[in-house]
């Protein structure tokens, strides 16, 4: 027999549907979230049986269990843990602990994917192109390589996973799996999931309109609150707030909260990890504890929502060399412009600032850091320019 405890995501029941596919009716498998997991190990090694193989996949355990599933195996008791987090990179220590980040030329893993190769290479599985073709899919999926491949099938697949049940899921999958000699959508689903793209736009379009910034920690925070979709709202709010260090997510509910970033240079783990909780580098997240709600809702409630850009302007435009107008909340206004090929200053209503640029990415982020300033629209921007060349003229 089989057991097999893994995440309660996209990327753990793929490992779910590997081992259904590989053993059949003999495992028995449970999804667990990131909390519910050292419970069920331990469940599992009370009643330790030596002729049941234990799987971990995509989650790590406690460092109880850790030692108690090694006392496991020394007493000839047989596991495996099969995780890409780099925060259980510490079980490769024990025989039983697989666990690899990226393997050569930097592709990240995700657990569906190293379950995969594992099974495949203990022939417990055959391979086959639609298993492959799935299983990269969630790869892609969880590391957000999807991304910059514009692998929309990835994205999908995540989607499809949370518009039907787990049981709904596996049983559509492993059939197809089995009987298919690609992997792919079937009509219906291809219709939902229109459905649910335009559903996922509306919702981000109004994320967009509510999310705060905040200095934590000496990074940029913006914070959001919402229930659902958080791995689209955190890359879509990065995207158009690119001055942000990172996005946190509150799900008031599941008293979570959610860390995503698109900058190289931000370690979401680490953030993470500062209120006990862990992950990736791009995405991670942690309970909602008292310090955790203090630096994020507590402070954060009172602030005005950020603004979005002006987006459709044909004259106020960014790096423009006429350079481009801002505004902040007390109706200060902003002009970023270029003073030679290199440099740009700002104009702060109309009086010169005394920093110089070295990019227009610099200033901008300056204004918007310091100033939670938008980029005004193509009037204002022309009334700016009537103005300062009144202002000008009057002068002469
Ligand atoms: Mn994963």
């Amino acid at each position: 027999m089989y057991r097999l405890l893994s995440h309660n995501d996209l990327d753990g029941v793929g490992c779910g549907i590997l081992a259904k596919i590989a053993f059949d009716k003999q495992v028995k498998v449970k999804y667990n979230s990131v909390s519910s997991l050292d419970r069920e190990v331990e469940l599992f090694l009370e009643k330790a049986d030596k002729n049941s193989t234990l799987f971990i996949t995509d989650l790590s355990v406690n460092e109880e269990n850790e030692k108690k599933l090694e006392a496991f195996y020394q007493a000839k008791g047989n596991v495996k843990l099969i995780d890409h987090h780099k925060t259980a990179l510490h079980l490769n220590n024990y025989d039983w602990g697989h666990v690899i980040v990226e393997v050569d030329e930097g592709m990240l893993t995700s657990a569906t994917s190293l379950y995969y190769e594992f099974l495949v290479a203990e022939k417990l599985l055959a391979p086959t192109d639609a298993i492959a073709e799935f299983v990269e899919l969630i790869r892609q999926y969880d590391t957000w390589e999807w991304e910059k491949n514009e692998n929309f099938q990835a994205q999908r697949l995540n989607a499809l996973f949370y518009l039907i049940t787990i049981e709904e899921f596996e049983e559509k999958i492993i059939n197809r799996l089995k009987t298919n000699e690609h992997f792919s959508f079937d009509e219906f689903e291809t219709k939902i999931l229109d459905m649910e793209d335009n559903k996922i736009e509306r919702y981000i379009r109004r994320k967009k309109r509510e999310i705060v910034q905040l200095e934590i920690g000496g990074l940029f925070a913006g914070i959001v609150y919402a229930e659902s979709y958080h791995s689209e709202l955190g890359n879509e709010l990065g995207k158009a707030y690119p001055h942000l260090d990172y996005i946190a997510i509150i799900n008031m509910g599941g008293k979570r909260l959610g860390f995503r970033t698109s900058h190289d240079d931000v370690d979401v783990s680490e953030v993470a990890g500062q209120f006990g909780g862990g992950g990736h580098a791009k995405a991670s997240g942690c309970s909602l504890t008292d310090e955790a709600y203090k630096q994020y809702v507590v402070k954060a409630f009172h602030l005005e929502p950020l603004r979005e850009d002006a987006h459709r302007n044909r004259y106020n435009v960014k790096q423009s060399t006429f350079g481009s107008l801002y505004k902040d909340r007390k109706e200060t206004l902003y002009f970023l412009h270029p003073i030679n090929d290199r440099e740009w200053a700002i104009e702060q209503n109309q009086a010169k600032m005394e920093a110089i640029y070295s990019s227009f990415i610099d200033g901008e982020e300056f204004l918007k850091r310091n100033y939670a300033a938008w980029l005004v629209r193509d009037d204002h921007f022309v009334n700016y320019i009537m103005d300062d060349i009144k202002i000008r003229k009057h002068n002469k």
